[in-house]
């Protein structure tokens, strides 16, 4: 059996608020971005155009909220229900324990606390939730690692103030973040502040709240590319918002080059450079010097308030959280510095790798690489946040699913974690992302699975709800058990 992982080191799973909790009206909860997110099925990434993970992120111009609002029967919006956590998170909580979890990464819906994002006074009744919820984890010794801000921000300041392009978001984030850190300061250790936080080049609308003017064009990969001072601007502002003592959320984006040719590498380093942009900032509470000629060359002014950067430099984070996927191969674009692609999929594909049923490629190696980087550049302890594999899975007549595909998955990403670890790599925790089906992010189906726990409900809502064990539950299970060390797939299901 090979070396354990270090001692007290935190396994568990990864969900985020408005992909699980569902229960949208009720509790007091008030509307929030990611409840005009809607379904992008397979038929409609076919005829409306290449959808990339995220992008379009589903909803984003002011016109298709209004018509979400106005005919709610004409759209189809999965993040509404979830798979309806707020009423089963007991059943649930008490499987992750089954599995052993040591940590829940898990998210506050910011409008179930605060309806509006910007009230004066909070909601009990949302409070009480995650009181309930926490109090569930740490029964069976699960501690939660809570995101502030996933994908959802409230509707209101989205529409009124443009998100977190306005200083007036930072000021109402604050006094959320003030209100459950106090309020949950017994039963919470780990706080993220925004997941993702890049995503902002991609994704403005639901990870930020940033409406941009006019309609996004149809079939187009990215309708959301520029507008960069007004995201450069948002993300400012949540950089401001952020700084605490406490952990960011990068989607950590690993680059090749696709030659040997300097030009390709100097690709890399430019692609590189939006990437460990946002991180740079969180953990060293610095500008760094290479952002300078990007916002030159495109105009970016970024407005700052009297003390930022001392806040900044004061808020820096003391450790790095990502989640990681995959890789991307990088071609020289020309000179200046072009502009990010904001894609999540790169349009080179790695012919040495595999796909998953999403075109993401299936890289555990570039694990082992990212998470030394990562070191190398920061040397603060690491958190995985997120990984794992979306795929389409077949319940047998009896309804079991024997999905070795996630397991070789998991196991071969873990080998590569137990690789970084032994190199020096601190590394405390490792979160699968979707340790229960949930609805995906970036085309809010339920079909593109992640869990280790079946959920039976389709992209429109059909079916049970009933959670069962896949093979890769008990896998997982004697994971943990043998901390890191027996990664064998040797269950009998
Ligand atoms: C990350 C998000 C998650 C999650 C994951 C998988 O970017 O933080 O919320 O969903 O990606 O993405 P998807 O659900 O689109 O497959």
């Amino acid at each position: 059996m090979a070396k354990a992982f270090p001692e007290g080191f935190l396994w568990g799973g990864s969900t985020a608020a408005n992909q699980i909790e569902g229960a949208w009206n009720e509790g007091g909860r008030g509307p929030a971005t990611s409840d005009f997110a809607r379904l992008i099925t397979k038929e409609i990434r076919d005829t409306e155009g290449p959808f990339d993970a995220h992008v379009p992120h589903n909803a984003a111009s002011k016109e298709m909220v209004e018509d979400m609002k106005a005919h709610p029967e004409n759209w189809e919006l999965p993040k509404r229900r979830g798979i309806d956590f707020y009423h089963t998170y007991k059943e649930d909580i008490a499987l992750f324990a089954e599995m052993g979890f040591k940590v829940f990464r898990m998210s506050i819906s910011w409008s179930r606390i605060f309806p509006n994002g910007d009230d004066l006074v909070p909601n009990e009744e949302g409070l009480k939730f995650y009181d309930a919820v926490f109090d569930e984890l740490h029964k069976y010794g699960i501690e939660p690692l809570v995101t502030l801000s996933h994908f959802d921000t409230p509707l209101h300041l989205a529409e009124v103030y443009g998100g977190f392009a306005s200083r007036h978001t930072v000021d109402a984030f604050a006094r959320y973040a003030e209100t459950v850190i106090r309020r949950y300061k017994d039963k919470v250790k780990y706080w993220l502040t925004f997941n993702e936080i890049n995503n902002v080049l991609s994704n403005p609308f639901t990870s930020s709240g940033v409406i941009l003017p006019g309609a996004p064009e149809p079939n187009s990969c990215n309708p959301y590319l520029e507008h960069w001072q007004l995201k450069f601007q948002a993300v400012h502002n949540q950089f401001v918002a952020s700084a605490a003592k406490m952990g960011n959320m990068l989607c950590r984006l690993e680059n090749y080059a696709e030659s040997s040719k300097p030009e390709d590498q100097l690709q890399v380093m430019f692609e590189d450079h939006f990437n460990w942009f946002f991180t740079d900032v969180q953990a060293t509470g610095e500008y760094p010097y290479y952002m300078q000629r990007f916002f030159d060359e495109n105009g970016i002014k970024i407005e700052m308030g009297p003390d930022d950067l001392k806040l900044l430099k004061e808020g820096a984070v003391d450790f790095i959280t990502i989640s990681y996927y995959m890789t991307y191969i990088m071609r020289y674009k020309g000179n200046p510095v072009p502009k990010p692609t904001g894609r999540l999929l790169s349009d080179i594909k790695n012919p040495h790798l595999p796909k998953s049923d999403w075109g993401w490629v299936i890289d555990p190696i570039g694990f082992r690489i990212t998470l030394n980087r990562i070191y190398d550049r920061y040397h603060k302890p690491i958190f995985i946040s997120e990984n794992g594999l979306g795929a389409v899975d077949h319940p047998d007549a009896q309804g079991r699913i024997e999905d070795d595909y996630r397991i070789d998955y998991m196991r071969a990403h873990v080998e590569q974690l137990r690789e970084a670890i032994a190199d020096g790599v601190d590394v405390f925790g490792y979160a699968w992302w979707g340790p229960i089906d949930l609805v995906s992010s970036g085309t809010s189906e339920m079909t593109k699975r992640y869990g280790m726990i079946y959920v039976d409900q389709d992209d429109y809502g059909h079916g049970t709800g009933k959670r069962s064990k896949k093979k890769s539950f008990y896998y997982y299970k004697k994971l943990i058990a043998s901390n890191g060390a027996d990664l064998e797939n040797n269950i009998t299901y």
